[in-house]
């Protein structure tokens, strides 16, 4: 069964990667009730940044996916590149906000204006990519 080989490895790696995980919660469980102190979170987990983020761009096939989008002043906006190039998200008027080049795969969070507009952006790169913050 040359399918169902695969499909099986990948559970097996999924378990021991559960296995892992929990391993490390228990020790780091456990060495938390051991010092008294609380050590400050001094990272924060990647997923923490895109859980917190309260809109999202997704960037597929040379397009923004939304195009256009509404978000609170202040807002933090996660972008995803789901494309196999790099892209940016850039204000057309250059200071409102720049993500920088996205690598492929790679997603950045930045933060809306404080000043409710409208907010026209493009891709630096390939300035034919065309979207529309509003800030409200
Ligand atoms: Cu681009």
């Amino acid at each position: 069964m040359p399918i169902a080989r695969p499909r099986r490895n990948t559970v097996r790696t999924a378990a021991s990667t559960l296995g892992a995980l929990s391993l490390l919660v228990a020790l780091s469980a456990c060495m938390d009730s051991a010092t008294d102190t609380v050590p400050a979170s001094t990272v924060a987990p990647p997923s923490a940044t895109t859980a917190a983020a309260e809109a999202r761009i997704n960037i597929k096939g040379f397009s923004f996916i939304p195009q256009d989008l509404t978000v609170r002043p202040g807002a933090k906006i996660n972008v995803i590149n789901s494309n196999s190039v790099p892209h940016t998200v850039t204000a057309t008027d250059g200071a409102a906000f720049d993500t920088g080049q996205i690598a492929p795969g790679q997603s950045v969070t930045f933060t809306a204006p404080d000043t409710p507009g409208s907010y026209a952006f493009i891709c630096s790169l390939h300035p034919r990519m065309k979207g529309t913050l509003t800030v409200a």
